[in-house]
């Protein structure tokens, strides 16, 4: 099959699973991931290969999240939002089952605990959500010993999102797909220090997420959760099922 066939098939799947789960998948190429990471982070694909950048928007909780730990016993998983995401994506590989998938998700470490992709490089690329770091300044206003870290900004969202990872067509090579920038929303350097102060220094307060205005943000009791220690969660979401339930 031609591989604009293929991509239209793969999109259907991704629709007809996901329509209303709080999901998003955007497209890339790996050489474009590729291009812009260092060696140890390059990932082991020919360049024109078919990926699908994955983001959960701020409705995912309630949408999918709240479902899913009513149906399924995972409250003493490690991370039942993890498995919740991962139980999402999987169908992708049910519903495509001739296709070679490979699924990364963000969590996914190596043994020497690096991370196996780099999910804010590969949102940029993809187009959906605008990586700002350091060396987008145009003037840089803090020490040179002080570690700043980067943060994407989706343009419908904020920050009220997060990358969940890479699903990888392996036999798919898409030479003719078209790169979309990400919306650059914070055009100056004011606003990108501000974005980066936010997120480096208190990041906790939930003020980098609004550092635009947005369509959709998490609802408090999202915020709560994220908010509880990972230890305190369980207790959580018994109570969050009930109130789901009744
Ligand atoms: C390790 C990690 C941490 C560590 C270290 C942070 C760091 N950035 O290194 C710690 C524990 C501190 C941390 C904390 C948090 N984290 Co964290 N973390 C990660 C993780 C797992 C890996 C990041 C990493 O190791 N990067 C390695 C460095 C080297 O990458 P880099 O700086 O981007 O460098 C690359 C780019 O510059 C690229 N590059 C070079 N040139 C160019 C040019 C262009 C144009 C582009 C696009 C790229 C590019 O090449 C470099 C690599 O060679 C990611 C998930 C993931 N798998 O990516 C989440 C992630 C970055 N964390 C996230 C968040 C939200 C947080 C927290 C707020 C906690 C939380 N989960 O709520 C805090 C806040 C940070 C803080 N103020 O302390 C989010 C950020 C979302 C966003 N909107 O950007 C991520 C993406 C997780 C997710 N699933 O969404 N985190």
């Amino acid at each position: 099959m031609a591989s604009s066939d293929n991509v239209r098939k793969i999109d259907e799947a991704f629709d007809n699973i996901f329509t209303t789960t709080g999901f998003e998948f955007h497209k890339f190429k790996i050489g474009w991931y590729n291009d812009c990471v260092d060696t140890p982070f390059k990932l082991d694909c020919p360049s024109d290969t078919l990926a699908y950048l994955t983001i959960s928007t701020p409705n995912m909780f309630e949408k999918s999240f709240l479902p899913y730990i009513t149906r399924v016993d995972c409250l003493d998983a490690r991370d039942p939002i993890d498995q919740c995401v991962d139980t999402e994506l999987q169908k992708v590989k049910e519903a495509l089952p001739d296709q070679e998938i490979e699924i990364i998700h963000d969590y996914d470490l190596h043994p020497n605990r690096r991370p196996k992709v780099l999910v804010q490089t590969a949102g940029h690329v993809a187009g959906s959500a605008f990586y700002y770091q350091r060396k987008h300044m145009q003037k840089d206003p803090w020490d040179k010993d002080k570690n700043i870290f980067g943060v994407s900004i989706h343009p419908k969202y904020g920050g009220w999102f997060a990358f969940r990872g890479v699903v990888i067509f392996k036999d798919i090579q898409v030479p003719d797909l078209e790169q979309k920038d990400p919306p650059d929303v914070l055009p100056t350097d004011e606003l990108k220090q501000e974005l980066l102060e936010r997120f480096n220094d208190r990041w906790q307060d939930w003020s980098y997420r609004d550092i635009i205005p947005v369509e959709g943000k998490y609802s408090e009791q999202q915020k709560l959760y994220f908010g509880t220690a990972p230890k305190d969660r369980k207790q959580l979401l018994e109570s969050m099922t009930k109130s789901h339930d009744a």
